[in-house]
C-alpha cells in the first residue's frame, strides 16, 4: 500500500485543506510537523522537498507534490472518480475558478489578516480586508442560489475555500454580512470526515 506523508503545521489553513480532503476520502497518512512560524520551511533540507519553502507538501511513495491547490487536484484525481473534481470542460473550469479565489483574495486577504493578528506579521489588516472582500462577495453571490461553489455537490473548490473563510474572524474579518457563506460553512462542517483545524 502507498505510504502518504503530509508535511504539515496544525495552524496552517493551507495544510488544513489537505487534512480535510484526506479525511473525507478516508485516506490514512502520516503527519510530519513543520513549524512554518519558526523558520522550519526555510532549511536546505525542507527546500529540497519544496524549493518555495512552504507547506503543505505531500509525499506519495516517491512522488513529491507541493502547493495546496496542486495537492487537492492530485488527491481528487488519484481517487479515480470525478466526485471531487469533474472532468468535463465546464465542470473542471468551475472548480478552477474557485481555486483561483482561494489562492488570491482568500490567501492575500483573509490568510494574511489572520497571520497579522495571530503572529504579529507586518501586514496592513485593513488592506487585507479590502483585498479579501471581492472574493468573499463572489462567494456570497454564488451561495445565495446554490449549496456548493462549483457543482451540485461538494468539490475541491469548497475544500480550498473553506479554511480561511472559516478562520476569517481570527483575522478580524466579520462574517456577519455574509449569511449564505455562513450557511455554507455549516454545510461543510456536516460532511462526513470534517474535522476542526485544531483536531
Ligand atoms: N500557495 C501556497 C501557499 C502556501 C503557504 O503560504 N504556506 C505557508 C503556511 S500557511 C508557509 O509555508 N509559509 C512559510 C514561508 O513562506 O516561509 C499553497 O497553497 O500551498
Amino acid at each position: 500500500m502507498a505510504k502518504i506523508q503530509l508535511f504539515d503545521f496544525e495552524l496552517s489553513g493551507n495544510c488544513y485543506k489537505i487534512r480535510l480532503l484526506l479525511a473525507m476520502l478516508g485516506i490514512t497518512y502520516e503527519r510530519v510537523r513543520v513549524d512554518s512560524t519558526a523558520g522550519e520551511t526555510q532549511t536546505a533540507e525542507f527546500k529540497a522537498l519544496n524549493p518555495r519553502g512552504q507547506i503543505p507538501v505531500l509525499v506519495d511513495d516517491d512522488t513529491v507534490i507541493w502547493d495546496s491547490m496542486a495537492i487537492l487536484v492530485y488527491l481528487a484525481r488519484r481517487q479515480g472518480d470525478t466526485r471531487w473534481l469533474p472532468d468535463d470542460a465546464l465542470g473542471e473550469a468551475r472548480v478552477m475558478q474557485w481555486l483561483a479565489v482561494s489562492e488570491n483574495e482568500l490567501l492575500y486577504g483573509l490568510a494574511r489578516a489572520r497571520v497579522a493578528v495571530l503572529f504579529d506579521k507586518p501586514f496592513d489588516i485593513a488592506q487585507c480586508h479590502r483585498d479579501a472582500t471581492p472574493g468573499v462577495n463572489a462567494m456570497e453571490q454564488q451561495l445565495s442560489t446554490a449549496d456548493w461553489l462549483a457543482a451540485d455537490h461538494p468539490t475541491i473548490a469548497d475544500i480550498a475555500c473553506y479554511p480561511y473563510v472559516s478562520l476569517a474572524e481570527e483575522g478580524q474579518f466579520a462574517l456577519a454580512p455574509y449569511p449564505a457563506v455562513r450557511a455554507w460553512l455549516a454545510r461543510i462542517e456536516a460532511l462526513p470526515g470534517w474535522q476542526p483545524l485544531r483536531a
